[in-house]
This record gives structure tokens, sequence and C-alpha cells, in this order.
């Protein structure tokens, strides 16, 4: 398909919005001790997967047309990878270091077990309702990926709260107060946008997508890596 002038700038802004970030992350890993780093690793994949993924959109591969709308299916491809990272992320700066394994290492990974599949089934049903066209039954779909959208959330908002690290408390706090609202809007989005109602044109999605996208990808590593980096700072 055709992409216009337009959408096509925007999706090259996308690319390089993630790519930039992708660079700012890492050279702020570099200023992080050693021992630190493995904090900036998760975030900065995460800008990197997504830079290839608006550059296959932005060059017209990525899209499928269902029922005379046009799908980009390669921001599922992108987020199924990017959100299990981007909450891995947020689980390893929040969740207390390991010590002595046994059960509470097993209570642990099954927490973060949890949140990624249910993230991973929140993407997955996702990709199928915006590919099911005029079916009704795309919105049984939405509604299934919207409980484990809320799955995710339950799970941040009270085991891992209960399993918190004291020193990154404020951070993971922060964070998640962050992720929390940017993530709500792409639900909202999707209703509006072509895979729902198609009350906003495509170039209005591609538009909202990118700035959310690079929101929650750039500007949430940042937050990450720059906390990361003060309150190593703070206990050095
Ligand atoms: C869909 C549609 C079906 C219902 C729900 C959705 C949620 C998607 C989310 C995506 C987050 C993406 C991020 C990308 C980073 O760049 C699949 C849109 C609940 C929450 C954070």
């Amino acid at each position: 398909m055709e992409l216009t002038s337009t959408q096509e700038l925007i999706l090259w802004l996308g690319t390089a919005g993630m790519a930039i970030g992708a660079v700012i992350i890492a050279a702020i890993g570099f200023s992080l001790p050693n021992n630190e780093r493995h904090h900036v690793t998760a975030s900065f994949f995460v800008c990197a997967i997504a830079a290839c993924a608006y550059l296959a959109m932005a060059t017209g591969t990525g899209v499928v047309e269902v029922a005379g709308q046009q799908i980009f299916y390669a921001r599922y491809v992108d987020w199924v990878v990017t959100t299990p990272l981007l909450l891995l992320g947020l689980l390893t700066v929040g969740l207390a270091p390991l010590t002595g394994g046994g059960d509470a290492a097993r209570a642990r990974n099954g927490l973060i077990g949890w949140v990624l599949g249910a993230d991973v089934l929140m993407i997955a049903t996702g990709l199928i309702a915006s590919l099911r066209g005029d079916n009704s039954d795309k919105w049984i779909w939405y509604a299934i990926s919207c409980v484990f959208f809320l799955l995710v959330l339950w799970a941040l908002f009270s085991p891992v709260k209960a399993h918190l690290d004291a020193a990154s408390k404020p951070l993971f706090t922060k964070l998640l107060g962050i992720l929390t609202v940017l993530w709500f809007i792409y639900p909202i989005l999707w209703v509006l946008g072509t895979e729902g109602t198609g009350a906003l044109s495509l170039t209005g999605e591609i538009l909202v997508f990118a700035v959310i996208d690079v929101l929650a990808k750039v500007a949430f590593g940042i937050v990450l890596v720059t906390g990361v980096k003060s309150s190593h700072k703070a206990t050095a």
C-alpha cells in the first residue's frame, strides 16, 4: 500500500526519535558503574527494537489491508517484545535483590512470569482483534486484551509492590505512575483508530501512536536510567 508523504515523515521521525533515544540511554548507561549497568540493558533494547519497527513501517512494510483499513501489524511485533522488556526494566529496578535463593527466589520469578505472561497475552489478543476487520468478535478479543492489561496493572500495584526494595520504592512509584498513564492511552487510541471505530484518520492515529510510543519508551527509559544513576550517587 502507499503511505502519504505526511504519514511517511511521521514514521521517519519516529525512527529517529527511537534511535536517538537508544543512543542517549546507552550513553547514560556507560556513565554508570559496571555493577549498575544491568538496569540499562532492557531500556536500550526497547528503543533499538522500536527504531527497527518504525523503520520497517516508514519503508512500507509491516502493514496489511483488512476490510479496507491499513493495519500496522509491525506495531504488535514491536510491542510483544518491547512491553515485556519495559516491564522487566521496571521490575529490575523495583524488586529487592535476591539473596539466598530458595522459596523467595521462586516467588519472585513466579511474579515476573505472571506480569510478562499477562502482558504477552494482552498484545497477542490485541493483534487478533486488530486483524478481525468488520467481524463483531473483534470486540471480544479487545475485551480479552483489556482483561490481561488490568491483570498486568493489578500485579504491579499489588503483589509486586509488596516485594519492593525500600531504596528503590520512590523511583518504582514514579515509573509506575508514568507507565500507567501512558499505557491507558493505547486501548483508547485503538478504539478511536482504524482498528476500532475509525473516528480518527490513519494519519492522526500514526501521529498519536508515534508520540506516546516515544514517551513510553524513550522518556520512560531516560527517567529509569537517570533515576538509577542518582540513587547510585546517593548511596555511594
Ligand atoms: C491494545 C488493544 C487491545 C486492548 C489493549 C491494548 C493495549 C496495548 C498496550 C500497549 C502498550 C504499548 C507500549 C508501547 C511502547 O512503545 C493492544 C492497544 C489493552 C497497553 C507501552
